[in-house]
């Protein structure tokens, strides 16, 4: 009889299986940072170095969603065309904590790497961003997917971003810079790009845009 005893947790687990609530993530499920939202055509000076460019002014954004703080040394980002990884993340992500990476990030990670020069590589047209994780004890440096997100052109170009709901049961157009009007799904929502924090909707373009020149203005 004591052979019995895993019975009920096989059937737990088989009952988890089925319910799957992470089943309809795009990537590889379970994983403790996701690509959180993705802004890949730039129309404005998101890494604030004074300058709009196509390139540096990309940005990804990853969410840990636990169970554990993560150091993200062990964590990279590539698109679709890349061989190998474009950017090596950095710094620790506690729990619920969103970090943004930007091109101009990747460009000094590729310089330092002494790479050919290339930023994130976020096609305008639609790409895939994929985040790879460290295979633990690979020597030389092995890479894992853990994630990936593809992207269509309505969903990104100027100054749109796509992301998770902060449910994550949806994934969302934040058009509010640049309102979308079309039938494509994800359709227009109104709500505004979040670099580095929760993809809550704030569709107050115009505090936004302010806000910016207000930053700007105390920097000359
Ligand atoms: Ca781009
Ligand atoms: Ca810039
Ligand atoms: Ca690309
Ligand atoms: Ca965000």
């Amino acid at each position: 009889m004591s052979g019995l005893k895993w019975l009920p947790w096989a059937v737990l687990y088989t009952l988890t299986m089925l319910a799957n609530p992470l089943g309809f993530l795009p990537g590889p499920a379970a994983a403790a940072v996701i690509i959180n939202e993705i802004l890949a055509d730039p129309a404005r000076d998101w890494d604030g170095d004074g300058v709009l460019d196509s390139r540096d002014d990309e940005w990804v954004e990853v969410l840990n969603t636990g169970p554990d703080a993560v150091d993200l040394v062990g964590y990279w980002l590539r698109d679709d065309a890349a061989s190998g990884p474009r950017l090596n993340l950095f710094g620790v992500l506690a729990v619920g904590e969103t970090a943004v990476f930007y091109g101009s990030q990747a460009v000094a990670w590729q310089q330092e790497q002494g790479q050919t020069v290339a930023g994130l590589s976020l096609n305008n047209g639609g790409d895939r961003v994929i985040l790879l994780r460290t295979v633990a004890g690979s020597d030389p440096l092995a890479y894992e997917d853990v994630d990936f997100v593809d992207y269509t052109s309505h969903q990104v170009v100027d100054d749109r971003s796509c992301g998770w709901s902060v449910q994550r049961d949806q994934w969302l157009l934040f058009d509010a810079l640049n309102p979308y009007a079309g039938s494509l799904e994800p359709g227009g929502s109104g709500c505004a790009p979040t670099p580095g924090a929760p993809n809550l909707c704030d569709s107050s373009v115009d505090a936004r845009d302010s806000s910016f020149g207000e930053l700007k203005a105390s920097y000359r």
